[in-house]
């Protein structure tokens, strides 16, 4: 399992974490996708092996959020 956080700058209210965590908690293997408004970033456990970081910002990116990025 890996364990991941991004910034996604554009992250501003309840609507942004439904559409962001709505896209990627179906991804196969993400066993868990948490936004976090005020912080304006997404926590992430998942199977690398079943979907990759790049597949993850895709669908985040998709919803119409760009990602800055991961957090140490
Ligand atoms: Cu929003």
């Amino acid at each position: 399992m890996t364990t991941q956080t991004l910034s996604v700058p554009d992250i501003s209210c309840g609507h942004c974490k439904s559409s962001i965590e709505g896209a990627v908690a179906p991804l196969p293997g993400v066993e868990k996708v948490e936004v976090h408004i005020e912080e304006k970033t997404v926590d992430l456990d998942y199977d690398a092996d079943s979907t990759t970081l790049d597949e993850i910002v895709a669908a985040i990116e998709e919803q119409g959020y760009d990602v800055a990025g991961t957090v140490a």
